[in-house]
């Protein structure tokens, strides 16, 4: 290990020489830097993007050379996983490495909801920030925000600010829920106070504008389920709202907004040499997907897959910023997403019918709110070519409720008693220095599963077995499953009957691990 001194020095030489070499030729590569033991993180956290989405993953019908380059420089994870198969319980677990099924408030939240996560407890970025790190979080949130009714009008906290980001620009919730505008620090962004806004999610609000359910004639994209209250930008969304029209976002513009604000980001601390955590969550490619209109033909699936090709030009964005600076061999940049893949998730955008032979899920079953394996086991690359050997692939268990402590252990943070509960420090499988991750690791949908090495048991759980509108098999079942991955990767073989025993020791390790005890 370096010292702060010796790190922060390597650190002014690197940027410095970076700096000279963005002045002369912006795109030439920088000498090689030896590794820092703090290198600057960009964690790119996008939405829905399922095990077999990207093409380094084996997507069709869709490039993604970016990521593809990143893979390619990096790790890429085979058996990587978001702690649940939705999006605000992952996000919980992954800013505070606690499993979100011990919080029975970490489910998907309206766009009002308060701020799930305590103020002052350790976070993934407080424990950059802690170190001397600039952190910031732009994009989407949607881990609540404030202490109660939020006034959108007014101060909105304690949110991100108060986690131990520096500084923030979010989505609130999602692109599918009101209010539909940008929150920045804590202020919603462009907002004129002569129009304010107000939100609900109880009913419509008085002299509210449109809705889908009243004037479907008036929408550019139709619901196929749910999503038929309030029209914004053509669009209806999940909650009523009415104001803020000089804050209001449009859809097709989102990805370029967040990413120009990342790219920026970059560029600032890259100028004034400070080191930087940037936890850059995109918006692609969950619902309403309606990315710039120049990715139209950028796949043969439409919308869906047009958002995936336009969240791998985010990607390359910002390792265009970080490669302007000399920072590319530097930073370790982590791609992953927040749950599996979903394909009609509530909008008629085509892609059921434009999928052909794309598979979402990849070779796994189920997929977004599902407790079979698509339900959570997502793409995860990590880049760090100072340090990390290029091309290779890990099947190491690995889970993002992990990476507060693994973070904390390339950071030489100490992780209070307290935090961080379930998360394990597997820096040394994220560096590839490591074939092994964990042995156990829990995951959430209806309700639990556990992994043991190549055993996955899914408690008995009486919820609904597929959901229908999504066209999901959710993974539920009254009885109790027990599948043997290695063999049978497509969950298809139930084998708890003819393996009690097996069944009974996955039984009392969930039992063990729910009751509070840490089993990495
Ligand atoms: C569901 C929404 C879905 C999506 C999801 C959350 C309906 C009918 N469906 O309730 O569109 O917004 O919540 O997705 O409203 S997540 O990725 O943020 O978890
Ligand atoms: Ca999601």
């Amino acid at each position: 290990m370096i010292n702060r001194r010796t790190f922060f020095s390597q650190f002014s030489v690197a940027a410095a020489a970076g700096a000279v070499c963005a002045a002369a030729a912006p795109f030439q590569t920088p000498a090689p830097a030896a590794a820092s033991d703090r290198p600057n993180v960009v964690m790119i956290y996008a939405d829905d993007v399922g095990y077999g989405d990207l093409s380094c993953y084996g997507a069709y019908n869709v490039k993604t050379p970016n990521l593809d380059r990143l893979a390619r420089a990096g790790i890429r994870f085979t058996d990587a996983h978001s702690s649940a198969a939705t999006c605000t319980p992952s996000r919980y677990s992954l800013l505070t490495g606690e499993y979100s099924f011990r919080l029975s408030k970490a489910r998907v939240l309206p766009g009002d909801a308060p701020l799930l996560i305590e103020p002052g407890r350790q976070t993934l970025a407080s424990i950059f920030r802690d170190k001397g790190y600039r952190t910031a979080a732009i994009g989407k949130w949607h881990l609540g925000l404030g202490n109660g009714k939020i006034d959108w009008n007014a101060e909105i906290k304690p949110g991100p600010l108060e986690l131990g980001f520096d500084e923030c620009f979010l989505i609130p919730a999602t692109g599918d829920r009101v209010p539909c505008v940008y929150v920045e620090n804590h202020k919603v962004a462009a907002l004129d106070p002569a129009d304010p806004i107000t939100v609900s999610y109880e009913g419509p609000v008085e002299d509210g504008g449109l809705t889908g359910k009243a004037n479907p004639e008036k929408l550019k994209l139709h619901p196929s389920h749910g999503h038929d209250m309030t029209i914004v930008n053509g669009v209806s969304r999940i909650g009523y709202m009415k104001g803020g029209k000089s804050a209001l976002w449009v859809d097709e513009d989102i990805a370029d907004t967040i990413t120009n604000r990342a790219a920026a980001f970059i560029d600032r601390n890259a100028r004034s040499q400070q080191p930087f955590f940037l936890y850059f969550a995109t918006h692609d490619i969950h619902v309403p997907r309606l990315p710039h209109p120049r990715f139209d033909r950028a796949s043969t699936m439409g919308p869906r897959g047009n958002a995936i090709a336009e969240l791998d030009w985010s990607v390359g964005q910002i390792m265009a910023a970080l490669r302007k600076h000399g920072l590319e061999r530097n930073t370790m940049v982590v791609f992953s997403s927040d749950n599996g893949p979903v394909v009609d998730d509530g909008y008629k955008d085509d892609a059921v019918a434009k999928l052909f032979n794309h598979k979402p899920a990849g070779p796994y079953r189920g997929g977004k709110y599902s407790s079979f394996e698509a339900g959570t086991r997502v793409p995860l690359i990590v880049r760090w070519p100072a340090r990390i050997k290029g091309g290779a692939v890990s099947s190491a268990l690995v889970g993002q409720t992990d990476f507060l402590k693994s973070f904390a252990a390339l950071l030489d943070v100490k992780v209070d008693a307290k935090s961080a509960p379930d998360g394990a420090n597997i820096l040394p499988a994220l560096l590839g220095d490591s074939k092994v991750g964990r042995s156990h690791l829990v995951e959430q949908a209806g309700g639990l599963t556990l992994r043991a090495g190549k055993w996955k048991y899914i408690e008995p759980n009486k919820g609904a077995k597929m959901s229908v509108p999504t066209n999901t098999e959710l993974g539920n079942d009254p009885q109790p499953q027990l599948y043997d991955l290695a063999a049978d990767p497509g969950e298809k073989k139930n084998m708890a009957a003819a393996m009690p025993g097996k069944l009974q020791e996955m039984q009392t390790v969930l039992k063990r691990i729910r009751d509070g005890e840490f089993v990495p």
